[in-house]
């Protein structure tokens, strides 16, 4: 047996940010290297993701993961035992070959992203390598520029809000560790400015721990809050705003109109309310303006606006989607989220796609994650020309904190914005 075979596989139920039930996967190889990933999730989940296992039932309100624990050691695992952990590729599709599914509803997403994270960790540990090197390779160097969510909405905080974040983006920062000290500096700024107006309660965070200051309804409002707080730190020339609107969310299939809190939008209305945002606020980026599967509108936006459009329920991390994105038109950045797709292959395999067709590259986290910062990585790794990881709350910092490490252990180079 070599060192770097499989000898064991197991998972466990744990928590995440939200106290909801996610795995924990453990690979260990017969040299006695182990990888270990946390599995992430998402709340505004779009409808082309890998569809987790959950138990259903009472148990965590049906959200219990003992099955997906259970796929992943009586039915993955004897699957696995004896490859070489440094196969990510065949380890992956012997996965989706187990699954036979498009959706991943027989494993899991969820159960398989854990265990093809987890082979990730243990390749890079039993080359000795950090694992942004081992996926990178020498030419991982570059670390990603932040889009940190300061105000939440949608579905992740209370604020009543339509959009889902409000985003600050220190693409002026000379690096890495400046930008995060810049953006840290906003946001204490931002939460005296928000209490001072709407009283102690807007210092309440979300689930990315950005603030939700409630009834702040406007999305103008809101940048407008932002703004002032960036001036007043005295950082103007460094910031550009940005916005995922989450519309994916907003939409009513049935009238055919975007829900705001000032009344419903067409498509057209509002392609022209963000033309309008985009001429009246410094807006670098906007994540899914349109719903996810409006690729023509995507496109009219992409060509309308020189803000950024970033495409995450729109492409789902699928190389598919990508594809007929790229045909289309639509968007000009893939939001990156590896249990959007079920495994670190088709990952890549997404990534590559996006990058032939000149996508830049947004990493990004779920609303519900833990402290274990595979993320980091990764998005150093896939060469990523920005990472969405949150505000506050260790599961974020903790992100911030690698990065900061990898900056020290790397040429610590910051991504240019825009690309
Ligand atoms: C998004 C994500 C992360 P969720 O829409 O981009 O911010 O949200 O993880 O809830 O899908
Ligand atoms: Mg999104």
């Amino acid at each position: 047996m070599s060192d770097t075979e499989i000898e064991a596989l197991s998972a466990r139920e744990i928590l995440d940010n939200r106290l909801e039930p996610t795995l924990r996967v453990t690979v260990r190889t017969a040299g006695g290297t182990t990888g270990r990933a946390d599995v992430p999730r998402g709340r505004s989940r779009g409808g082309h993701e890998a569809t987790d296992k959950r138990d259903g039932g009472d148990r965590y309100r049906g959200l219990g993961v003992r099955d997906a624990v259970e796929t992943v050691k009586t039915r993955i695992a004897p699957e696995l035992r004896g490859r070489d952990v440094t196969d990510q590729a065949g380890i992956d599709a012997s996965m989706g070959t187990l699954d036979g599914t498009a959706d991943r509803s027989d494993l899991g997403g969820n159960a398989m992203t854990g265990v093809s994270l987890a082979v990730l960790k243990a390749g890079a540990n039993a080359h000795d390598l950090p694992l942004y090197r081992y996926l990178g390779g020498p030419a991982a160097t570059a670390i990603p520029v932040p889009v940190v969510d300061l105000i939440e909405g949608g579905e992740l905080g209370a604020s009543g809000l339509p959009f889902q974040e409000h985003q600050i983006v220190p693409r002026g920062a000379e690096d890495f560790a400046e930008a995060i000290r810049l953006c840290a500096e906003v946001y204490y700024e931002l939460g005296d400015v928000l209490a001072e107006r709407y009283g102690p309660g807007a210092r309440s965070v979300g689930d990315e721990g950005g603030y939700t200051p409630s009834g702040l309804t406007d999305p103008r409002e809101a940048l407008d809050r932002l703004l002032e707080a960036i001036e007043a730190c005295g950082y103007g020339g460094v910031f550009g705003l940005s916005i995922d609107a989450a519309a994916t969310q907003l939409y009513d299939p049935d009238a055919e109109r975007y829900r705001l809190a000032d009344g419903t939008y067409t498509r057209g209305e509002l392609i022209e309310y963000y033309a309008d945002l985009a001429s009246a606020y410094p807006l670098v980026s906007i994540e899914d303006p349109l719903v996810e599967d409006d690729f023509e509108g995507f496109a009219a936006l992409s060509e309308r606006l020189d803000a950024q459009i970033v495409g995450d329920d729109l492409f789902a991390t699928n190389a598919g989607r990508i594809e007929r994105g790229i045909d289309a038109g639509a968007g000009d950045a893939l939001l990156c989220k590896v249990n959007q797709v079920g495994t670190v292959t088709e990952t890549i395999a997404a990534v590559e796609t996006a990058r032939r067709g000149g996508y830049a590259l947004q990493v990004s986290e779920r609303s519900g994650q833990t402290a274990d910062t595979w993320l980091a990585d990764v998005a150093v790794g896939l060469g990523a020309d920005q990472i969405k990881t949150g505000t506050t709350r260790s599961e974020r910092t903790e992100q911030y904190n690698r990065l900061l490490e990898i900056a020290d252990g790397s040429s610590g180079e910051y991504a240019e914005w825009p690309r």
